[in-house]
């Protein structure tokens, strides 16, 4: 017994010092883009994320709490009815109770967790009080942003957005570059950023109608807690309403191509005074492309990198 209480006293000791280095090493950051080694899920930024996040726990302790009573249960056994201890099999061999039991539990688990899961599925799907309108086109292997709609205005805004030129240079057969070196900041973004940005502004709930324009791509940016195909000859639609300013990374999630590795996708997420103030300047700079009579250029009036 002694000796048991000593287990466990060490058991609760690593178990302690284990949970302060993780939350001593994991920086907040890892709440919004995932992080290398990261090992839960990330929360996301927006409420559609965070209830995702919030389902997923609820699943995996109910997992946790499934397998503690199942493993437990076959340890208990082998252990306590060992044959070295004289235990002589049962002859018995069906328990009408023991299968209503195990048919019914699973049931009602299911049932508690297909509740709120069916819930948010409903809410996802539900983008028409949407106060902006971003369309989404997927090329073969490009992203295009369209502004259509914010606060019932068009803004008339609308660019290409291609893998950045560094991790483009790098990528190129026998460049003999290092993918470790492309990086804004201190974050490796090799294959993770591009040249223009959907910006996007903090607070406002974003409808995002979703298409391609040759085959299948599907458009993910997982801190917005979806992903969303987007298919040919189709208009599919998500919305995301971001809670906090920065930039969040993705990537197309449909294998369509030989580039499809090739295509990532940046939100830069600003706050709506901001997002205003570089929707103006979009509008004043395709206005005076306009009024000079050149041809319009499809990239936006400030290059931001991501
Ligand atoms: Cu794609």
């Amino acid at each position: 017994m002694a000796m048991i209480s000593v287990w466990i006293a060490r058991l609760r000791r690593a178990y302690v010092t284990t949970s302060l280095a993780v939350l001593g090493l994991v920086p907040v950051a890892a709440l919004a883009n995932p992080e290398p080694w990261q090992l839960n899920l990330t929360k996301g930024v927006t409420p559609t994320s965070e209830r995702v996040h919030a389902m997923h726990m609820i699943s995996l302790w109910v997992c946790v709490g499934i397998g503690v009573l199942v493993f437990g249960a076959m340890i208990y056994a082998m252990f306590r009815f060992r044959k070295s201890k004289g235990a002589v099999p049962a002859t018995w061999s069906h328990s009408t109770k023991l299968e209503v039991i195990w048919t019914v539990t699973p049931i009602i688990i299911l049932i508690v967790m297909a509740w709120p899961a069916t819930r948010l599925l409903v809410d996802m799907a539900h983008t028409d009080d949407s106060d902006m309108t971003v369309k989404v086109t997927g090329y073969q292997w490009k992203w295009r942003y369209e502004y259509v709609d914010y606060y019932e205005q068009n803004p008339g805004v609308g660019f290409m957005s291609t893998l950045h030129r560094d991790s483009n240079r790098v990528r190129q057969l026998g460049s003999g570059l290092d993918p470790a070196s492309v990086k804004v900041g201190d974050q490796s973004t090799y294959l993770l950023d591009v040249d223009n940005p959907l910006v996007l502004p903090v607070g406002v709930k974003v409808r995002f109608v979703i298409t391609a324009d040759d085959v299948i791509h599907s458009w993910w940016v997982p801190v917005l807690g979806w992903k969303q195909d987007a298919i040919p000859g189709m208009v599919t639609s998500a919305w995301a309403m971001i809670n906090e300013p920065g930039t969040y990374r993705g990537q197309c999630a449909e294998l369509c191509g030989k580039d499809h590795g090739f295509m990532p996708i940046v939100v830069k997420a600003l706050p709506k005074d901001e997002f205003e103030r570089w929707l103006a300047e979009q509008q004043a700079a395709k206005a005076a492309a306009a009024s000079a009579g050149t041809a319009q250029t499809a990239a936006p009036a400030s290059q931001t990198q991501g």
